[in-house]
């Protein structure tokens, strides 16, 4: 059993005239959950990669909390039941092998930071901190997707390449924007550019949730900026590209790729399968039910058709870290794979089940 974490739910408090909730569905999340399921399906039908092993998995969100990831850190260590996704084929609770998560850097160290003592090893597919390439500190961290620290040097180079050689930076107050932004600012002193500033929140708003940080500026857009650039984590993602003010924003964004059959393991959702999960239910329910102010409610009914839902989750136009998702798993199914089976010498594999595969020794045969 392999373990899932992703950043589903979105919860902002904004001070900005009154105190107010956001709260969000990340449906892009929901497409990387989902990814996570079809290279585990994918895995289970192949002959070659555990052959005779079934794997299996287990979900959880951490509503882009801190203390959220540290719960189902502690779940996770302990095999307690699943909170999200009861519905297919979950045999019962089991300590995890390994787990394919956090979203965001800092959630992925507090998860570390509990889950790291017992060995079992953690796949990220977004966590680009620096800091988490520390072997000492993380022995059980790995990454599919690349460290900042090639990333700032590559946005140096860039701003260098277009002689801008005078500019602010914002970051968010968190691992990935103050790491990111001390390695940028590095770079940025290696090739002659100068920082006028470099500032984390601004005034008026306070954010629990802060790597939404620049989606704020984007909405508010009370900053007057002739040129935006921009870090991975942002400048590809959907939700900010609504915003003309930053839809002109240049960065460095992961390669896109093409995942064969994804697209039709995503849109196959039965309004049976839907029901079955609250996940999926909650997703359905928003796509189709309310409209986001909540005015107009309808109910579904199942006519609904997901062929003509325009949401980040059927977006399959760019897979750029739904691949790192995919990657993840593999990297881990293959690390068990080199752990419980044998290839014997007239070349068939062989594979122990019956082998209680040690989350240590995965972690030793962990390579990505
Ligand atoms: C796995 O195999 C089943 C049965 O052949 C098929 O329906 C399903 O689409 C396959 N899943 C993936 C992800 O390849
Ligand atoms: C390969 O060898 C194993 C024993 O080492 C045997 O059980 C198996 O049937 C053999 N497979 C083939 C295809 O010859
Ligand atoms: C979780 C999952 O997808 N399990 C499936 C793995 O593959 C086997 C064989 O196709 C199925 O029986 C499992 O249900």
């Amino acid at each position: 059993v392999i373990g899932g974490v992703f950043s589903i739910h979105n919860y902002m408090h904004t001070v900005l005239t009154h105190l107010s909730s956001i709260y969000s569905f990340d449906s892009r999340e929901l497409r990387f959950l989902r990814a996570m399921v079809f290279a585990v399906e994918e895995i289970n039908n192949s002959s070659d990669l555990l052959p005779g092993v079934t794997l299996g998995y287990q979900v959880y969100d951490s509503c882009t909390s801190i203390p959220m990831a540290m719960n189902v850190a502690i779940q996770l260590a302990n095999g307690l039941d699943p909170m999200f996704d009861t519905g297919e084929q979950c045999s019962g609770s089991a300590t995890v092998t390994a787990i394919v998560g956090e979203s965001g850097s800092t959630p992925t160290i507090s998860m570390l930071r509990i889950i790291g003592p017992f060995g079992i090893p953690q796949v990220s597919y977004f966590s680009t901190c620096a800091c988490l390439s520390d072997k000492k500190q993380y022995p059980t961290f790995f990454r599919t997707i690349p460290s900042d620290q090639f990333q700032a040097a590559a946005l140096a180079h860039l701003i260098r390449h277009f002689g801008w050689t005078w500019i602010g930076a914002v970051r968010s107050d968190s691992d990935y924007g103050n790491n990111g932004m001390a390695a940028f600012l590095q770079a940025a002193q290696k090739e002659g550019i100068c920082v006028e500033y470099s500032e984390t929140i601004f005034v008026k708003v306070a954010i629990i949730n802060l790597s939404l940080f620049p989606k704020l500026i984007c909405e508010t857009n009370k900053i007057c900026i002739s040129s935006w650039i921009g870090s991975e984590s942002w400048v590809t993602d959907p939700d900010m590209l609504r915003f003309s003010l930053c839809a002109g924003a240049i960065g460095f964004g992961i390669p896109r790729s093409v995942i064969p059959g994804l697209r039709d393991f995503l849109l196959d959702l039965s309004p049976q399968k839907v029901s079955n999960s609250p996940l999926l239910t909650e997703f359905w329910e928003g796509a189709f039910g309310w409209t986001t102010t909540g005015v107009e409610e309808k109910v579904c009914d199942g006519s609904e058709d997901i062929q003509q839902l325009q949401t980040p989750y059927t977006d399959t136009s760019q897979l750029r870290v739904t691949n790192m998702v995919y990657k993840a798993v593999y990297a881990i199914a293959h690390a068990i794979h080199s752990s419980v089976c044998e290839e014997r010498e007239n070349s068939t594999v062989n594979c122990d089940k019956n082998l209680h595969v040690k989350p240590t020794q995965v972690n030793d045969k962990t390579i990505v």
